[in-house]
């Protein structure tokens, strides 16, 4: 059973990262069902949203010439350019509606992706690697030892969040079963490889709550 030095960050479960949505996830949806099971048993439940104005740098749109998924060289370097999606107020920023029990357990939401000009994948710090999101005070003031994390999408924010939970000194352990990919160009096994590098661990639903 999970104590109260655990925690489950539930990664962007909104409606623009499932099927339907601006920038949807192949089966995005299938993680609520899980999500929702997880939540149910940890006492330490944190979501996180992905929020960003009109006009985000993040967006091809924002980039004369470029189209969804082109790179383009930022500020703080290389970024993938999404489609417009989760603006700030909009139907698609919402959590999935289905996800309701898990968002009524959260004892706290974490809005990212809110800066006009930086991105944000990870729950800790935003795409330039160094301005802090404050999650990592938030668990350490809660005695918050290690991690369970699940939502969407696996090869961005739920890899990046847990790779920075690790470096943080946290255990952090990803579900899988409850995470889905965008999988653009490989970014999965390359994700994959950098958790596990990282020392991230995997745990199915079953051992997160054994
Ligand atoms: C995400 C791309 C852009 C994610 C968010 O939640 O994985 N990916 N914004
Ligand atoms: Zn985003």
């Amino acid at each position: 059973m999970p104590t109260d030095s655990d925690a489950l960050i539930l990664i962007d479960i909104q409606n623009d990262f499932c099927p339907g949505g601006a920038l949807a996830v192949a089966d995005g949806d299938a993680v609520v069902t899980p999500a929702n099971t997880l939540a149910a048993h940890f006492g330490i439940v944190i979501l996180t949203q992905d929020w960003h104005p009109a006009g985000h740098h993040s967006f091809a749109s924002a980039h004369a010439g470029k189209r969804p998924f082109d790179v383009a060289e930022l500020a703080y370097g290389p970024q993938v350019l999404w489609p417009d999606h989760c603006v700030q107020g909009t139907a698609g920023a919402q959590f999935h509606a289905g996800l309701a029990p898990a968002v009524d357990r959260a004892q706290l939401i974490v809005r990212k992706g809110f800066r006009p000009t930086i991105d944000s994948y990870s729950a800790f710090f935003e795409n330039d690697r160094v301005t802090p999101t404050g999650l990592s005070g938030a668990l350490r003031d809660r005695g918050v030892r290690r991690v369970f994390l699940a939502g969407l999408a696996t090869d961005y924010c739920v890899a990046y969040s847990a790779t920075d939970a690790a470096r943080l000194g946290f255990e952090a352990l990803i579900v899988e079963e409850a995470c889905r990919a965008i999988d653009l160009d490989g970014s999965l096994a390359a994700a994959r490889r950098d958790w596990m590098a990282a020392g991230v661990k995997g745990a199915t639903v079953a051992e997160a709550l054994a």
